[in-house]
C-alpha cells in the first residue's frame, strides 16, 4: 500500500486529522481544489481567513465593486449544469452577485462541510521523513497533510499605507479591500479617497452620489476604459451558453488573457490614423478590457502603445470639463496597460460634479492626516470619512504571512527574498508537496482568474492522482528547472512595455519590496500548453519518490 492510501479517504475528516491535502483559502481556487480533491477520493481540509466562501469578493464589498471581466466568462467552466443554470444579470456582475455565486458553488457541491471559516493558517513545516506537512492554525490546532495547496489568492493581503496621523483619525477609515459587511452610508459626509487604482476608481462614482463633498487624493493618473455595463437580456445569455462549449475552449487554449474576443492581426501603426482612431473609438464604444486587443503590439512597442494612449487621453480631455483637472487625470509616466488597466462607469464624468475634486498629490503630496484633515504641503482639507484604496501586497502578501518551512528549515520568505522564485509558477524548490494556484511565474493576474485557476487545479489535481497510481509520495521542483523558467519569464517580460510601470506586478508599490515582475506574460494558451507538455514527459523538471507511509497523527 502507497504511504499515500493509507491517509483516510473519500472526502470524511479523518479522527487522526491527517489528511491527503491542506487547503489554504476559500476563494474560487480553494471551492474548485476542493471539489476536484474529493472527486480523486481524497481528504482534504479547507482554512479559510473569512466568514465564508467567496475569496476576494467577500472582502471586496466597496461601493462600485464589480468585475472587470463579462461574467459569462468570470465563471466556472468545470460543470456544463453549472454554466447552463446560473443566471448574470449583469454584463459585469457586482460584487454581491459574485459572492452569491460562489455562495451557490458551495452549496451545489456541498462544499462547506470540509471548509473551516475563521480560521488562518499560521504555519506549515515539512517533515522529511515522513514527506508530509505539519500545517497550524489560528485555533491553536495543527494537523498532518500529504499536500498543502496554497489557494490563497493574489490581490488579498489589503495594504494600508504608512501615512503619519492616521491612526489619531476621528472619522470612520475604510480600506477597499476589507471592506465592512454592514452597508456604509456617505450621505451628507465629506469624504476622501485617496488612491486611484481599479478600486479608487470604481468606487469614486458611488461615492460621489452620496457624499456631500469628495476629495480624490491622486498619486498617479490611471488609463482607464468605460465598462458600458448594462443588464443581461435571456437572449444575450442564451446566446452565449449555446456557443460555451467554442468559448470555454478559446480561453483556456488561444486566448493570451483567458478571455474569449478577437485576436487581432495587425499592428497599430499598420493602419492609418483615420482607421486606426476609428478602431479605438469602436473598442471604447464597446467598453471593457478588449481595448487593448485593438493591435497585437500595443504591450510590445513603444510608438503603437502611444497612439492608444493618445486616443485615451483625448477622451479623457473631451469628457472632462475643466482643463486643468483633466490633465491631471491623464495619465503620462507610463504605457497604457503596462499597469492594470481599469474598468469604469462614469469615472472621469463624475470630476464635473460640484461635489467632487480632485486633489494632485504627485505635486502636492499627503503630509499627515491630522483627525479631522487631510493635510498636504499646501493645504487642510477637512473630511468626515478615509477612504484607501491604495491596494495589495499582489501576488505573495498573503503566502509571506504564513511561516512556511520547506526542507533544511528554510522558509519560503528566505527563498524568496529577492523576489519569488518558482518552477511554472506551481512550486518553489526546496518545498516538497507545496502547491500554489496562479502564484507568481504563473499567467494569473494578467488572465481571466478562473481560467487560470482551472488550469492550475486541474493539474495539481491531476498530478497528485498521477504520484498516487504510481505508489509515488513526494515531488520538488529540480533547481535547474526553476532558475530556467525564472529566467524565460523575466526574459519574456522584458520583451514587453510591462516592465516600464510602477506596478503592483513589479511588486513596486510595497516600499522595499524587490522589484520583479511576477506573472508570466507568455499568454495563458501558450502556458497550458508548457504545463501540458511538462505533465506528458512524466513531470519533467520535477522529482518525485517514495516515502515512508504517512503515518496518522495522534492515532
Ligand atoms: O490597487 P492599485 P487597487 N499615498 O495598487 C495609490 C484588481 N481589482 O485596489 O499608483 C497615496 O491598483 C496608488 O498610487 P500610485 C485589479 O487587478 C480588480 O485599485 O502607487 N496614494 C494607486 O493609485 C487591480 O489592478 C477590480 O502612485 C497611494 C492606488 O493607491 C488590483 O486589484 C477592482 C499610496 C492603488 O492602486 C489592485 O487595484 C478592483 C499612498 N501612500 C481591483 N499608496 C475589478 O474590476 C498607494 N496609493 C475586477
Amino acid at each position: 500500500m502507497s504511504a499515500f492510501q493509507s491517509v483516510s479517504g473519500k472526502g470524511q475528516p479523518a479522527a487522526t486529522e491527517a489528511y491527503d491535502v491542506v487547503v489554504v483559502g476559500a476563494g474560487f481556487a480553494g471551492m474548485y481544489m476542493l471539489h476536484r480533491l474529493r472527486g480523486q477520493g481524497l481528504s482534504a481540509r479547507v482554512y479559510e481567513q473569512g466568514g465564508d466562501v467567496g475569496g476576494t469578493w467577500y472582502w471586496n464589498r466597496y461601493p462600485g465593486a464589480r468585475c472587470d471581466v463579462e461574467s459569462m466568462q468570470y465563471s466556472y467552466s468545470f460543470d456544463d449544469e453549472l454554466q447552463q443554470e446560473w443566471d448574470w444579470s449583469e454584463r459585469y456582475a457586482p460584487q454581491p452577485e459574485i459572492l452569491k455565486y460562489a455562495g451557490h458553488v458551495a452549496d451545489r457541491y456541498q462544499l462547506r462541510s470540509d471548509i473551516q471559516f475563521n480560521t488562518r493558517v499560521d504555519r506549515a513545516v515539512f517533515d522529511d521523513n515522513a514527506k508530509s506537512w505539519s500545517v497550524a492554525t489560528s485555533d491553536g490546532k495543527t494537523v498532518t497533510a500529504r499536500y498543502v495547496a496554497l489557494a490563497t489568492g493574489c490581490l488579498s493581503n489589503a495594504r494600508v499605507p504608512d501615512i503619519k496621523g492616521l491612526a489619531g483619525f476621528k472619522g470612520k477609515v475604510y480600506h477597499t479591500g476589507h471592506w465592512p459587511h454592514e452597508p456604509v452610508d456617505f450621505t451628507g459626509q465629506r469624504v476622501a479617497v485617496i488612491g486611484t487604482g481599479s478600486s479608487g476608481i470604481q468606487a469614486v462614482p458611488v461615492i460621489a452620489e452620496q457624499a456631500s463633498h469628495l476629495t480624490v487624493f491622486q498619486r498617479t493618473a490611471n488609463f482607464s476604459i468605460p465598462a458600458r455595463n448594462a443588464a443581461l437580456t435571456a437572449e444575450e445569455r442564451e446566446a452565449f451558453r449555446k456557443k460555451y462549449p467554442e468559448i470555454r475552449r478559446f480561453a483556456r487554449e488561444e486566448a493570451r488573457n483567458g478571455i474569449y474576443t478577437e485576436l487581432p492581426d495587425r499592428g497599430a501603426l499598420d493602419d492609418g490614423d483615420n482607421e486606426r482612431r476609428a478602431k479605438y473609438e469602436a473598442r471604447w464604444n464597446r467598453g471593457g478590457l478588449t481595448f487593448m486587443a485593438a493591435y497585437n503590439n500595443l504591450a510590445l512597442d513603444k510608438a503603437a502603445n502611444d497612439t492608444a494612449a493618445d486616443f485615451v487621453r483625448d477622451k479623457i480631455a473631451e469628457i472632462v470639463e475643466d482643463p486643468q483637472t483633466a490633465k491631471l487625470l491623464q495619465p503620462n509616466n507610463h504605457p497604457i496597460g503596462s499597469k492594470r488597466i481599469c474598468i469604469d462607469t462614469d469615472y472621469f464624468a463624475t470630476f464635473n460634479r460640484p461635489n467632487v475634486t480632485l486633489a494632485d498629490i504627485k505635486s502636492d503630496p499627503i503630509q499627515e492626516i491630522l483627525p479631522h484633515a487631510v493635510r498636504t504641503a499646501g493645504r487642510e482639507i477637512e473630511v468626515d470619512a478615509l477612504v484607501l484604496a491604495t491596494g495589495f501586497d499582489a501576488m505573495t502578501g498573503s503566502v509571506a504571512k504564513i511561516d512556511i518551512r520547506g526542507r533544511h528549515g528554510q522558509t519560503l520568505n528566505q527563498k524568496w527574498a529577492e523576489g519569488p522564485r518558482t518552477y511554472l509558477g506551481l512550486m518553489s524548490a526546496g518545498f516538497p508537496n507545496l502547491f500554489i494556484i496562479t502564484g507568481p511565474g504563473s499567467p494569473s493576474v494578467l488572465s481571466n482568474m478562473i481560467v487560470s485557476i482551472e488550469q492550475h487545479v486541474d493539474w495539481i489535481t491531476d498530478c497528485i492522482a498521477w504520484m498516487r497510481d504510481r505508489g509515488l509520495d513526494s515531488m520538488e521542483a529540480k533547481q535547474d528547472a526553476e532558475d530556467k523558467w525564472v529566467s524565460h519569464v523575466n526574459e519574456v517580460a522584458q520583451g514587453t512595455l510591462y516592465p516600464q510601470a510602477n506596478s503592483w506586478y513589479m511588486g513596486a508599490n510595497i516600499p522595499g519590496k524587490p522589484q520583479i515582475f511576477m506573472p508570466y506574460i507568455g499568454g495563458v494558451g501558450v502556458y497550458r500548453q508548457i504545463c501540458n507538455d511538462v505533465a506528458a514527459k512524466g513531470y519533467e523538471g520535477f522529482n518525485m519518490e517514495a516515502a515512508e507511509p504517512l503515518k496518522r497523527a495522534a492515532s
